[in-house]
């Protein structure tokens, strides 16, 4: 039993290899219908040798621990190395199938998809069993070994091959009496249990050479963790924008060399990830620090040293106490090599304050040197912090009001290596015009590689149109620039950038005269806001036409001065911090009505990008034509 939970735990980890092994069939069975079964035959099967392949092989480094999480890299690679082995171990029942209709006789009178409902089981036991030679038992020269033929083996066994046929002449039962066509739904059942069928199998093959676990099993080893949080919305977006964490970047390379790493980066968490006697640490900020202290607390259940950092814990490190054995308030790169001298000898302390500075960056950046492109590309950042004390952000906190800056020279490597595979570069700053004699030092540089770029950017860029030139020219294909407050605003008493709200409209056409796309960002909730403001955003979006918008609700993130004034006034509503993600308003507002805002706000957020950014509007079109049946 215990071994049926990892299996689901696995499986359900990997529901997209499901999915992904479930749509060929299903495109298969529309194009026959629609009589391109040729079509079919040449793009599907293929394709279907390929997925597979890259399937079980990435499934059974799951299950072997080579790795813990899903990697779409190893999808390619296991791909690579299986599928002649997959095709000369479907194409032969296939190729007798087909010889034996042809002249008549099909075997057992079975069309070609009941045959493989009774062979698929057979063809997985043989793929694992090649997969386990050839990844671990050649390398490891271990000699071969049955698996115990024992009775709950057997049962098992017998119990799933004919769960399996169940699931798969379901429907056709379904269909005859019943007159219903379920076979769609059932099928993604099928492809689920023969998956789980191939997994008991690996699982039961890798319990008999515990050699092979044992090699992925390190003493030395950090578990760097990212939790997902946030609720659904967050769980798509992190589905299909899949960025690297730079944190994870600067511990390897702070941490000595004799240790080993496992990322979880924002993954679906599975109990199975719980393990004694490893160094975890956690990263989060507000909206998923929740589910950073679930899995700080059930890693210190299991024997496992957590310690856990970033912008929410550094201004909370009491609350993160309750979770975790440390907890780092600030930047790592002061304190880490300390916290690992620490951990070894048994001397955590509970807090540690990291002060932004600046001798480590030489350490980050070799080790980012000697990453690959698409690690490269997410943390690519010329400066942190930013010249603006915005009361309702937490960059002023965080950055201590300094302003640092990269060194131009190791920018450019950089560049050059991400070059190899991306054209284009986004650059994770907070705001690239804090300091102008350096963006124009940055600016120049750039230009001779030849790159695309975008990054964040404070509208005051327009004053200076030598600055714009230079960008334009450099490659800043689009600035993200947060307007934050419409016209007419009174938090334009706040000064700063919101000082400028009565002249945006004319900046931002400055800009975008220079060639640079804007993308929008709108803040909803200050306390002068009504909802006719929405309607002065809306306008102001039609006067600069941005290609993309985005309003988010006012929140007070800890360590903003908006928070603590909140706190001040009492009007904190909300201390369920899965809602500071900018979704949901928190605080008590003086002129709205909470929950109408509340309610409306999804349809808001939507609404707003479809009608006001260019963007939008063709996905808004797009939309209208499916509607009208025009595609
Ligand atoms: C890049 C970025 C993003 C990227 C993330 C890219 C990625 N690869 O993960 C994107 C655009 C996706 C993003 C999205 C959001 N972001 Co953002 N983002 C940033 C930004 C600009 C830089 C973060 C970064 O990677 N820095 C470089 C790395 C190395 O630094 P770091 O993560 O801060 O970690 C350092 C320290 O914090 C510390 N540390 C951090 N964790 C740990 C853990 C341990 C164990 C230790 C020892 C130390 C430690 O050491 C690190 C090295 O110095 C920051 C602003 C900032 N300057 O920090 C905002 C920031 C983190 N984002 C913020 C927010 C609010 C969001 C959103 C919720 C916005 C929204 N409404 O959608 C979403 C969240 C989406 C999601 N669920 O993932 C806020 C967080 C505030 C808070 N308390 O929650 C920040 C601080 C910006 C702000 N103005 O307030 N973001």
């Amino acid at each position: 039993m215990p071994s049926f939970k990892k299996i689901f735990g696995i499986l359900n980890a990997s529901l997209f290899l499901v999915i992904i092994t479930y749509l060929p069939d299903v495109i298969f069975a529309k194009l026959t219908t629609l009589h391109f079964t040729f079509l079919a035959v040449l793009i599907i099967i293929p394709l279907k040798i390929f997925i597979h392949s890259g399937i079980l092989g990435t499934l059974t480094e799951l299950i072997s621990h080579e790795h813990l999480t899903l990697r779409a890299s190893r999808f390619k690679v296991n791909a690579k190395a299986f599928w002649p082995y997959y095709l000369l171990i479907t194409g032969l029942p296939f190729l007798t199938h087909f010889t034996f209709t042809v002249i008549g006789h099909p075997p057992f009178n079975m069309d070609i998809y009941t045959f493989f409902a009774f062979i698929t089981p057979p063809i997985l036991f043989i793929m694992q069993t090649i997969i386990i030679k050839k990844k671990y038992l050649l390398p490891l020269n271990l000699p071969k070994r049955k698996i115990p033929i024992t009775a709950a083996f057997t049962g098992t066994m017998l119990g799933l091959f004919i769960l399996n046929l169940l699931i798969y002449f379901l429907p056709q039962y379904i269909n005859q009496h019943f007159n219903l066509d379920l076979s769609r739904i059932t099928y993604f059942f099928y492809c689920y249990s023969c998956l789980f069928f191939f997994v008991y199998f690996a699982d039961q093959t890798l319990n008999q050479y515990p050699e092979v676990r044992q090699q992925f099993q390190s003493e030395k080893e950090i578990y760097l963790i990212s939790p997902l949080g946030g609720g659904l919305i967050f769980h798509l977006g992190s589905l299909f924008m899949r960025l690297h964490t730079p944190f994870f970047v600067a511990v390897r390379a702070l941490t000595p060399k004799n240790y080993t790493f496992r990322e979880f980066n924002r993954v679906p968490w599975q109990e199975h990830y719980y393990t004694s006697g490893k160094l975890v640490a956690i990263t989060c900020f507000t909206s998923n620090c929740g589910d950073a202290y679930r899995i700080a607390r059930k890693f210190r259940k299991h024997g496992s040293t957590v310690i856990i950092g970033g912008p929410h814990v550094t201004y909370l490190p009491d609350e993160a106490l309750e979770y975790a054995d440390s907890v780092v308030c600030g930047e790592l790169e002061s304190v880490w090599p300390k916290i690992i001298e620490d951990y070894e000898q048994g001397t955590l302390q509970k807090k540690y304050i990291g002060t932004p500075d600046e001798n480590c960056h030489q350490l980050i950046y070799e080790e980012l040197l000697n990453s690959p492109p698409e690690v490269i590309k997410d943390f690519l950042e010329t400066s942190r912090g930013c010249k603006f004390k915005c009361h309702f952000c937490t960059v002023p906190a965080l950055s201590q009001g300094k302003l640092r800056h990269h060194n131009i020279g190791h920018l450019l490597e950089l560049i050059k290596k991400v070059k190899t595979k991306y054209n284009h570069i986004v650059f994770i700053d907070n705001n690239i015009y804090s300091d102008p004699a350096y963006a124009r030092e940055l600016f120049a540089a750039l230009k001779d590689l030849h790159i695309k770029w975008s990054t964040q950017c404070t509208i005051d860029i327009a004053k200076n149109t030598e600055l714009l030139n230079l960008a334009k020219k450099s490659g800043c294909r689009s600035l993200l620039i947060g307007f934050e407050i419409p016209e007419g605003s009174f938090e334009k008493g706040h000064g700063g950038k919101l000082a400028m709200v009565g002249r945006y409209k004319e900046y931002a056409k400055i800009i975008k005269k220079h060639g640079i796309k804007i993308k929008a960002q709108f803040i909803f909730g200050f306390e002068s806001d009504t909802f006719a403001h929405l309607f002065k955003f809306w306008k102001f979006c039609l006067a600069i036409r941005p290609t993309v918008t985005a309003i988010s609700i006012l929140t007070p993130f800890p360590g903003s001065q908006l928070y603590y004034t909140t706190i001040q006034k009492d009007q904190i509503l909300n201390l369920n911090w899965r809602n500071y993600g900018g979704q949901t308003l928190v605080y008590n507002h003086p002129r709205m009505n909470t929950s109408i805002l509340g309610t409306i706000y999804p349809a808001i957020h939507v609404l707003f990008f479809l009608t006001t950014s260019t963007k939008g509007l063709t996905v808004l079109l797009f939309i209208i034509a499916i509607i009208y049946g025009v595609i």
